[in-house]
């Protein structure tokens, strides 16, 4: 799909804020993607349309996770963790993406996953460092994600994690095994 086409879909589902958002992670998406050498245009589909649920009903995510069989623990977690695969499904069937590693890249933005492919890596880290975003922590990331893709996926891990951690919330368990499986693979060998 076009990037104009694909723009003005997002637009009318978004915020203006959210949208200035999604064009923020578009360019990091494709940034990192050359950097790291991933499919740009992937990375620029899965970024434009990455918040594309951002702003459905919480009950009409609940059904959809229901209906279409999704992770079941995910309603026991934080609201804010069901528009990325609610959003796979609708820009599946609603914009009519079928391609899978665009959809996981997606479905998988804000949790994480154990064995994140190099496309959910891309939007995860631009969608984390994108130049709006300001809070604490994200300068270092930004400096990793110049040369280290795996390292700064961590760091968005571990901040998210402690941030979590501080508001006393519950923690989505992939967030956890994205978080585990990484750094093990960063560190090479158990060490703890
Ligand atoms: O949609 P965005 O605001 O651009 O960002 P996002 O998709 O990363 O998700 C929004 C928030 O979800 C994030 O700031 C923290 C929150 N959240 C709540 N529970 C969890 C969680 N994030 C992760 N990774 N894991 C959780 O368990
Ligand atoms: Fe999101
Ligand atoms: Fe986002």
């Amino acid at each position: 799909m076009e990037r104009t086409k694909a723009l003005q879909i997002v637009k009318e589902a978004l915020t203006e804020k959210r949208y200035i958002h999604t064009v923020g992670v578009m360019e990091t998406a494709i940034q990192l993607a050359n950097r790291f050498g991933a499919d740009t245009q992937k990375a620029e589909i899965a970024a434009i349309f990455h918040d594309y649920a951002k702003f459905r009903p919480v009950e009409e995510m609940r059904h959809i996770i229901i209906t279409q069989h999704m992770a079941s623990d995910l309603v026991e977690h934080n609201e804010e963790l069901w528009h990325a695969p609610v959003g796979a499904f609708l820009v599946e069937k609603e914009v009519g993406v079928k391609d899978s590693e665009i959809l996981d890249a997606i479905k998988y933005h804000t949790s994480g996953r154990i064995n994140m492919t190099l496309l959910d890596k891309v939007i995860f880290l631009a969608d984390y460092i994108e130049p709006g975003r300001d809070f604490p922590g994200v300068e270092e990331v930004r400096q990793s994600a110049k040369e280290n893709l795996d390292i700064a996926v961590v760091q968005s891990l571990r901040n998210t994690i402690q941030f979590l951690l501080k508001r006393n919330q519950r923690i989505y368990p992939k967030t956890v095994d994205a978080y585990n499986d990484l750094l093990l693979k960063i560190k090479g060998g158990n060490k703890g």
